[in-house]
């Protein structure tokens, strides 16, 4: 179910009612739904540069020598922060391929790591895919050492290595274009329609982010996100993305750098609006490959749950990065916090207030689908009015934290959102937000309450909820 038209132009004196009803129409394919599902992931940055800390790009193939590689240990590490997937630098802006390519010979055949013969990308895939993790594959189009780049032979050379990547390593749940570039001369007119090829008629079920159609850059790499995210967006926001000149012009191209790219009043002005939702990409340290003393730097594990909290509770997924170290490991502060960090989440959303709970509209309608898991089970409004949800508890109870989400399977509507208890006779409002999208996470002072009243303020149209959660963070964490 994948939308939009072509022309991707600025739509002049656009009439606000009609963009909201084609941003309230505009709904994601099957395979955003289940990489959004996916919340939270590790990214691996490994590479030439791990064993190079000048970062002069002139080391050649035999300082790369991991001696005590070990993805299982990566894969647990990640398993143990609660992540569902990795994604790997197969090849960074250096050029230098973790797999022996056909196609050059800057990869670790050269390297004396497993005297040539080894295949980095491979043993990841194979550790992610026993242990339960998806894979994905990172490979970046600006390639500094490939001779060919800047000319149309770069892009054959790309496609046969994105060729080999979609072929021999398994099901890949995600394939990442960066799109930075730092070079100022030379420039790659990329085929990125044909690089889109490759990868839907090999792997049909993977996302193609950033550069791509699929996902879309949050706009910084400090693990910001938006209070008002939206996953309907212009179309532009897409293309401008993949044009590696667009930074010389920031602020007059809209991009994912913006503030506000998703707002009714930002969306009137044009006409093709797809659905491309946001990722945080954000590095546990200074760094994104391993650097000599960053293990004091590591961010503390109030600032991951704060970073998760804001990305997974704000409708973007949250995509963590942990470099590996000389040896080929992540350094043992880095398991221990990412093991922290799984630690923490599981148990802020380990006192769930919903047992023999029940929902019902103001109507009186059943909202009992949202009181469960299962997203084939929702609630959807009756028309476009302003739904109402009240959800009753066994008893009183204490309540502090609350994650809603919309069913994103029929789009994005809601706007506004507030959520009540009673009081004295009348409604007293204790949390309100913008968007809710895939999910919000709702924190506010505790209440001691039966009844917890879900109303929506603003909508684009008829909305749809999947879940509504009830929780009681014991530590109250105010993040
Ligand atoms: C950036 C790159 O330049 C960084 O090295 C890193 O890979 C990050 C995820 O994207 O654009």
């Amino acid at each position: 179910m994948e939308t939009g038209s072509d022309s991707g132009k600025k739509r002049e004196g656009g009439i606000p009612d009609a963009a909201v009803k084609r941003a309230a129409a505009v709904v994601p394919s099957a395979r955003q739904v289940a990489w959004n599902c996916m919340e939270f992931y590790g990214f691996v940055h490994f590479g030439l540069y791990t064993f190079d800390p000048s970062r002069e790009g002139k080391a050649g193939a035999e300082i790369f020598n991991p001696a005590e590689f070990d993805p299982y240990q990566w894969v647990r590490a990640f398993k143990a922060a609660g992540m569902k997937g990795l994604l790997l630098t197969c090849k960074h802006h250096e050029g230098f391929c973790l797999w022996p390519s056909e196609y050059t010979d800057f990869s670790v055949k050269m390297s004396p790591w497993r005297d040539g013969k080894g295949d980095i990308v491979k043993e990841v895939a194979m550790a992610c895919h026993a242990e339960g993790l998806k894979f994905g594959v990172y490979l970046s189009p600006w390639d500094m050492h490939e001779k060919t780049y800047g000319t149309p032979d770069y892009d054959i050379y790309f496609k046969n290595q994105l060729t080999e990547l979609c072929s021999n390593y398994g099901d890949l749940f995600c394939v990442w274009f960066d799109g930075a570039c730092r070079s100022k001369d030379k420039l790659q007119d990329y085929d990125w329609e044909g690089y889109y090829d490759i990868i839907r008629r090999l792997q049909p079920e993977a996302c193609i982010s950033i550069c791509g159609p699929d996902v879309r850059w949050i706009g910084n790499e400090a693990g910001v996100s938006r209070e008002e995210e939206w996953s309907v967006v212009p179309k532009e926001i897409m293309t401008t993305e993949r044009n590696p000149g667009y930074w010389r012009q920031i602020d007059k191209v809209p991009n994912s750098t913006w503030t506000d790219i998703g707002s009714r009043e930002f969306i009137q002005g044009y006409e093709d609006l797809i659905w491309y939702p946001a990722e945080v990409d954000v590095s546990i340290r200074p760094s994104w490959g391993y650097m000599d003393g960053e293990a004091e730097k590591l961010h503390t594990l109030d600032t991951l749950i704060q970073m998760y909290e804001k990305a997974v509770g704000g409708n973007a997924n949250l995509l963590l990065n942990v470099p590996p170290n000389r040896n080929g490991l992540f350094d043992e502060t880095d398991v221990k916090r990412l093991s922290e960090m799984g630690n923490e989440i599981k148990r802020i959303f380990s006192i769930s207030q919903l047992d023999n709970a029940s929902a019902a509209d103001e109507k009186g309608r059943d909202a009992g689908a949202v009181l469960n898991k299962d997203r084939k089970q929702f609630y959807e409004a009756a028309s476009d009015e302003l739904p109402v949800i009240d959800i009753c508890l066994e008893g009183e109870r204490d309540v502090n934290l609350v994650t809603i989400k919309e069913t994103i399977e029929l789009g994005q509507h809601i706007e506004e959102f507030c959520l009540e208890v009673p009081a004295d006779g009348a409604w007293r409002e204790v949390y309100r937000a913008t968007t809710i999208g895939y999910q919000r996470i709702c924190r506010f002072p505790g209440i001691h309450t039966q009844l917890l009243r879900f109303r929506a303020i603003k909508t684009r149209g008829k909305t749809s909820l999947t879940e509504i959660g009830i929780y009681y963070d014991d530590k109250n964490r105010n993040l």
